[in-house]
């Protein structure tokens, strides 16, 4: 069935957005849809680059999307040694030991660059904690990445996101993000239940660690 524009269809029924993710009414209901619980502000550049910046050059709106009708371009423009899209503001501002999060974003580049998905944990100070990354290589189809970390620092207090090129190859290069997710994950850390675990399988201990 089809609902009208602020709306969505769940179970049969034209329902409006769920407060966290009713951003705006410009074409991130699919984006909504598959990160509910978003902790992103503007996960999809449907409406310009709002809440997102980093270094190394400028960060524009594209009319082209993974999800909907725009994504995000950033280009190197040699300012830095490096270039990067991040959350600005940074998307948490309170988290807690055992706290998990992940993160994914769609990207793509046909300069082939390495790029990496970085969660990063910092203190009331915005001093660098701890994080997590994941690589990919850019390809000019658009690829999903992702990453997720759990926290570990007992002054852990600010959680931010950043999508990084940490060895452009010339100036001018660029890369296309769009559809970007973060979002709390409810099993904290340890996990109860193995199958549930989103973490690779343990190689079974030696049978004679029992007791
Ligand atoms: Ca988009
Ligand atoms: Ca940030």
């Amino acid at each position: 069935m089809s609902c009208p524009d602020g709306t969505h269809c769940s179970d049969g029924v034209c329902i409006t957005g769920d407060g966290a993710s009713a951003i705006d009414g410009g074409g991130v209901d699919a984006a909504a849809a598959a990160c509910a619980d978003n902790l992103v502000m503007n996960p999809s550049f449907e409406t310009g680059t709002s809440g997102w910046g980093g270094v190394g050059g400028p960060i524009t709106q594209i009319n082209e999307g993974h999800d909907g009708e725009h994504a995000a371009q950033k280009c190197y423009d040699g300012s830095d040694t490096y270039y990067n899209v991040s959350d600005q503001p940074d998307s948490v501002t309170q988290t807690s030991v055992g706290a998990v999060y992940s993160t994914s974003a769609w990207l793509r580049s046909a300069a082939g660059q390495t790029l990496r998905a970085v969660i990063r944990v910092k203190n009331a100070a915005g001093e660098p904690l701890e994080q997590t990354s994941t690589p990919i290589i850019l390809k000019a189809d658009w690829q999903e990445v992702t990453a997720q970390h759990t926290v570990e620092a007992p002054e852990a207090t600010i959680v931010e996101i950043y999508f990084s090129v940490a060895d452009p190859a010339e100036v001018g290069e660029c890369f296309d993000i769009d559809d970007i997710c973060l979002r709390p994950r409810p099993d904290r850390a340890p996990l109860a239940d193995p199958a549930a675990s989103p973490y690779p399988p343990r190689l079974p201990r030696s049978h004679s660690s029992g007791g």
